[in-house]
C-alpha cells in the first residue's frame, strides 16, 4: 500500500481480479459468484460463530488490560477465513494453526476448554487435542512440518482424514515452510496449507516479506496448486477450502463409492493445496504492540469497510434469512456463551506443582530441589497462599 493512497475515501480494499469473492464489499451476492449450496442453519451457523469469535476477542483484550489473561493475539477482521474454512472440514480432520485462527476452536465448540491456554493452563490445549486441534503454536511456522508429518500418517495409515494447517504472511520465511511445503508436494499428504495474509508480521509489511507477487504463487515451486481468496468472505472461504479437502481426500472418498475403493477411473493420490486468503487484522498485532507505530488509521478504516461479519450479515438479511430480531438473539447468546466460557476458566485451579511436570522425564537436581521448595511451601501455607487475590 502506497503512502500516496493513506488519505483516499473508504473503498473496496481488495481489487485484486485473481482473488476469488462470493460477496461483493457489501454482502451482495457477485455477478460471477455462486453461493455454496448450504442450508440456511448452516449458513446462520457460520454467521452465528463469527459473532461469537468476535466477541470472545473483545473480551479478551480486555481481561488481559484486566490482568486476567496473558497476552493474546486478536482475531478480529480475520473471522472469515478462520471459520468459513472449518465449515468444510469433518469433525475427524485435523486442525493445525499459529496463534490467531480462534474462529476454528469456536466453530469446534470448544472455547470454554480452550481459554485456560491464555490464562496459563496446560489443561486448555490438552482440551483441545480431543477436538482434533493441534495446540496453538507461537515459533513461527514450526507447526507445518508437524501438520505435514501427521497428514502423512493419516495418508498412510489409510484413515480418510485431511489436515488444515494456519499460519500468516510472516511464516513464509521461515524454512520450515518451505521443508513442508516441498515434502507435502513430493509425498501427495492429504493437507490444506491456509496462509492467512494479513499485510503484516508485527511491523514488518507484507512489501517486505516477498518479492514474489503473491504467497499462493509460492505453491508452484512445490508442485500443487496456489490459489488467493477474500480471507473476509466467509463463503469464498468456505468453497475454496470446500475443493482443496476435496482434493486432499483419497481417490475413493473423492468419487464418493464410501471407501469400498471400487471407484471408477485412476487411483489418484490425495494433493495438497496453498490457499492465500488474503484479508486484514483490524487490531493490534497482539495486546503487547502497539499498531500505530507503523501503520496508519486509512488503512485499518479501508479495511474495516468490508468487515466480514458485516458482509455475511448484509448477505443473510438480504436473502432474508435473518432479521433484526434473529441478529439481536445471536449476538445475545454470543454474548452468554462467552460470558460462561470465562466463568468456566477461572475456575480452573491448577496445581502449582505441575509447573515441573512437562520438560523432564527425570528432573535435573536443580529443578527438583526447587520442586520440593515449592511443595514444603504449599504444605507449609496452603494451596491459597498461591492464587491470585481477587
Ligand atoms: C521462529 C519465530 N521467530 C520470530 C517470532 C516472533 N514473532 C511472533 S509473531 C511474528 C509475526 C508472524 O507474522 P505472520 O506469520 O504474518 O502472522 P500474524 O501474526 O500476522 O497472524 C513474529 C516474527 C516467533 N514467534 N517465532
Ligand atoms: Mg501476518
Amino acid at each position: 500500500m502506497s503512502e500516496d493512497e493513506g488519505s483516499a475515501a473508504i473503498t473496496d480494499p481488495l481489487t485484486d481480479a485473481d482473488v476469488r469473492r462470493v460477496l461483493g464489499p457489501n454482502g451482495e451476492i457477485r455477478a460471477d459468484a455462486t453461493v455454496p449450496d448450504l442450508d440456511d442453519e448452516t449458513l446462520v451457523g457460520i454467521y452465528r460463530d463469527m459473532v461469537i469469535t468476535r466477541r470472545f476477542d473483545e473480551r479478551a483484550v480486555s481481561l488481559q488490560r484486566q490482568g486476567r489473561i496473558g497476552t493474546y493475539a486478536p482475531c478480529a477482521g480475520q473471522e472469515g477465513s478462520a471459520v468459513g474454512t472449518t465449515y468444510a472440514l469433518a469433525d475427524r480432520d485435523l486442525i493445525s494453526y499459529q496463534y490467531r485462527e480462534h474462529g476454528a476452536v469456536v466453530v469446534r465448540d470448544l472455547l470454554a476448554e480452550y481459554l485456560p491456554y491464555w490464562m496459563g493452563h496446560e489443561a486448555g490445549t490438552e482440551a483441545i487435542a480431543d477436538g482434533n486441534i493441534f495446540p496453538l503454536n507461537i515459533g513461527i511456522a514450526a507447526h507445518l512440518p508437524h501438520a505435514v508429518g501427521a497428514a502423512w500418517a493419516f495418508d498412510y495409515r489409510d484413515e480418510d482424514r485431511v489436515v488444515a494447517c494456519h499460519f500468516g504472511d510472516g511464516a513464509t520465511s521461515e524454512g520450515d515452510f518451505h521443508e513442508a511445503l516441498n515434502f507435502a508436494g513430493v509425498f501427495d499428504t492429504p493437507v490444506v496449507f491456509c496462509c492467512h495474509n494479513n499485510g503484516w508480521a508485527i511491523s514488518i509489511p507484507e512489501s517486505r516479506q516477498t518479492a514474489s507477487e503473491t504467497f499462493a504463487g509460492k505453491a508452484t515451486a512445490y508442485g500443487f496448486e496456489g490459489i488467493r481468496v477474500d480471507g473476509m468472505d466467509p463463503l469464498a472461504s468456505y468453497a475454496a477450502m470446500t475443493e482443496a479437502v476435496e482434493r486432499a481426500r483419497k481417490t475413493s472418498e473423492r468419487s464418493g463409492d464410501g471407501g469400498t475403493g471400487e471407484a471408477d477411473g485412476p487411483d489418484e493420490p490425495p494433493r495438497p493445496t496453498l490457499i492465500e486468503f488474503v484479508e486484514y487484522r483490524f487490531g493490534a498485532h497482539t495486546t503487547a504492540d502497539d499498531p500505530t507505530a507503523y501503520r496508519d488509521a486509512d488503512e485499518v478504516e479501508r479495511w474495516r469497510a468490508i468487515d466480514p461479519i458485516d458482509r455475511m450479515e448484509a448477505f443473510l438479511r438480504r436473502t432474508g434469512r435473518i432479521d433484526d430480531g434473529e441478529i439481536e438473539a445471536i449476538r445475545e447468546t454470543a454474548d452468554d456463551i462467552v460470558a460462561d466460557a470465562i466463568d468456566a476458566a477461572e475456575d480452573v485451579r491448577a496445581d502449582p506443582a505441575t509447573l515441573f511436570d512437562h520438560a523432564y522425564e527425570d528432573l535435573p537436581p536443580e529443578l527438583r530441589r526447587q520442586r520440593d521448595d515449592l511443595l514444603a511451601a504449599i504444605d507449609e501455607h496452603g494451596h491459597e497462599a498461591f492464587l491470585r487475590e481477587e
